[in-house]
């Protein structure tokens, strides 16, 4: 039986265009999903877009409409970013679908049935760009912790749900479940932020303040809080008191992955909802650290923002999505410059990759008319040959950690052990003695057999080159490798005619 894979985005409001910070959580999410569907697992990768709340109200109400006119228009933008980029989802959820909202609104009353939820007038400030309420205390310099943004003082009443009294609880499922909240670094800032009593949480706005929201079932005159209502997507996008079986087929998530600004929402708040409720806990809850420019976090509002489209159009999907990728260990902030994208696109992408395709396909091409050797026996005891077969283990080993970085670092260092291979086997003083013909053969076979394995292992990461790459090896079949026994059954066909191609990188315009 394929194990089960549930892996969400968080849903990105839709008050502006996605940008590059955006694109690196699908990236990242789509690099997990994609690997998993390579090992064979059995797959269900869920984004979407949070249309509800003040933010999204003012936009829309700034632009002269409707806000459901306007979610409608700019949701299409997130779509196609997605499919630009490659991102393989299997559903993308709307927080303003019917669906979603009557799962909202049904769970609200299970929690009111529960006893979990009371009314009472609510004091505190309000930051809009966060979309949260916080006390006193919370306020630096009297501003938003989190945005930075201007705060108002509010006084209303409001409908609550009785957190405080989980806190206890929740701090002991963390710490009974070390993988629960990835990294070791957000696990011990959540702990730390569970010092402090935690107050309950205020999950509804008075209509007169707020219209744009799911009504909230006990009263006419409010709508849930836009947090309450996203967060649920998670379960009413899989079908939760809706579709039971698909339901109990998905749930629980085996990964969230979120950015680090909104790991108190699903590390606090999420599983206490789902406590309440009776649901299981998801397994894991990973935080990604953010892309900062000249020091400051990416972000739509404060004007920084990096177009990804923009980026795909020079360097090509592939390229954007290795920078992201390849650049920071999850979980760690990482500094963002064209330069050091177009860096990274010179010396792994075109030297390394692009080099050791070309310079292999192009010997196979003048000694062996583009077909594929006959290997001696002895071939497989080629150090390099072990280390290629190697990588298997140690790829599926650094993804089960969530760490694509490791993964692409141990394919690198194959890949430069094979360039450095034809540096040492001088295939082209073998050529010139046909009593070494046996040998240069040998060198071109491990090196093709070399990239077919490397194709097949980057399949979640290159998308585009890894199939341009089998495809001119004519090896077909191998979008799923469950086992290492098959990764090393993986072979190029000997006779078979290989294609140099183009460049799989080629000269960037500017410096062409
Ligand atoms: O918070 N670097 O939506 P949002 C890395 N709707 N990632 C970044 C980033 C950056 N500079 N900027 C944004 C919300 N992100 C809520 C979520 S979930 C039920 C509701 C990514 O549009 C990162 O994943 O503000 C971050 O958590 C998310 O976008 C915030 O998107």
């Amino acid at each position: 039986m394929p194990k089960k894979y549930y892996i969400t985005t968080p849903l990105y409001y839709v008050n502006a265009k996605p940008h590059i910070g955006h694109a690196y959580t699908n990236i990242l999410c789509d690099a997990f999903a994609r690997f998993h569907r390579f090992l064979g697992n059995d797959v269900f990768f869920m984004t979407g877009t949070d249309e509800h709340g003040s933010k999204i109200e003012k936009t829309a109400r700034e632009q002269g409409m409707e806000p459901q006119e306007y979610v409608d228009k700019i949701v299409p933008h997130f779509k196609e970013l997605w499919s630009s980029l490659g991102i393989q989802h299997d559903y993308f959820i709307r927080t303003t679908d019917e669906q979603h909202k009557k799962v909202v609104q049904n769970i609200l009353r299970d929690l009111e049935k529960r006893g979990e939820i009371y009314k009472d007038t609510y004091e505190g400030w309000y930051s809009i760009k966060s979309e949260t309420f916080y006390s006193e205390s919370e306020l630096v310099e009297g501003r938003c912790p989190d945005t930075g943004g201007e705060v108002q003082k509010i006084q209303e009443e409001n409908y609550f749900f009785k957190m405080s009294k989980y806190q206890d609880w929740l701090i002991e499922t963390i710490q009974k479940n070390p993988t629960f909240i990835q990294p070791e670094m957000r696990k011990n800032e959540i702990l730390g932020f569970l010092k402090q009593p935690l107050e309950d949480l205020c999950i509804t706005r008075p209509k007169d303040r707020l219209k744009w929201g799911i009504p909230y079932p006990g009263s006419e005159e409010h709508v849930i809080y836009v947090w309450f209502d996203a967060l649920i997507n998670y379960v009413s996008g899989i079908g939760y008191g809706v579709d039971e079986n698909k339901f109990n087929s998905l749930w629980p998530a085996d990964l969230h992955v979120v950015g680090k600004d909104i790991l108190r929402h699903h590390a606090v708040y999420w599983p206490i909802m789902l406590k309440a409720c009776g649901i299981e806990l998801p397994k894991t809850v990973l935080a990604h650290g953010w892309w900062t420019l000249s020091g400051g976090k990416i972000s739509k509002s404060s004007g920084n923002s990096v177009d990804p489209v923009e980026l795909i159009e020079k360097y090509g999907v592939d390229a954007f999505r290795y920078f992201l990728l390849n650049e920071v260990t999850v979980g760690l902030d990482g500094a963002y410059s064209e330069d050091l994208l177009r860096e990274r696109y010179r010396t792994d992408l075109a030297n390394d990759l692009g080099n050791l395709w070309s310079r292999s396909s192009s010997m196979l091409g003048k000694y062996f008319e583009g077909k594929v050797p006959s290997p001696s026996e002895s071939v497989s005891d080629e150090a390099l040959m072990k280390m290629t077969y190697d990588l298997y283990d140690k790829v599926v080993s650094s993804m089960e950690k969530n760490n694509p970085r490791e993964a692409l670092a141990s394919v690198w260092e194959v890949m430069r052990k094979s360039n450095q291979f034809i540096e040492e086997k001088k295939p082209w003083a073998l050529s010139k003695d046909e009593s070494k013909r046996q040998e240069l053969a040998d060198v071109l076979f491990v090196l093709l057999d070399c990239l077919a394995h490397i194709a097949c292992l980057l399949q979640a990461f290159l998308p585009n080159s890894s199939k341009e790459i089998l495809g001119r090896l004519k090896l077909s079949g191998v979008e799923q490798i469950k086992t290492v026994g098959d990764y090393k059954k993986v072979f190029v066909e000997v006779g078979g005619e290989v294609d140099k191609g183009e460049a799989l990188f080629p000269k960037l315009e500017d410096e062409a």
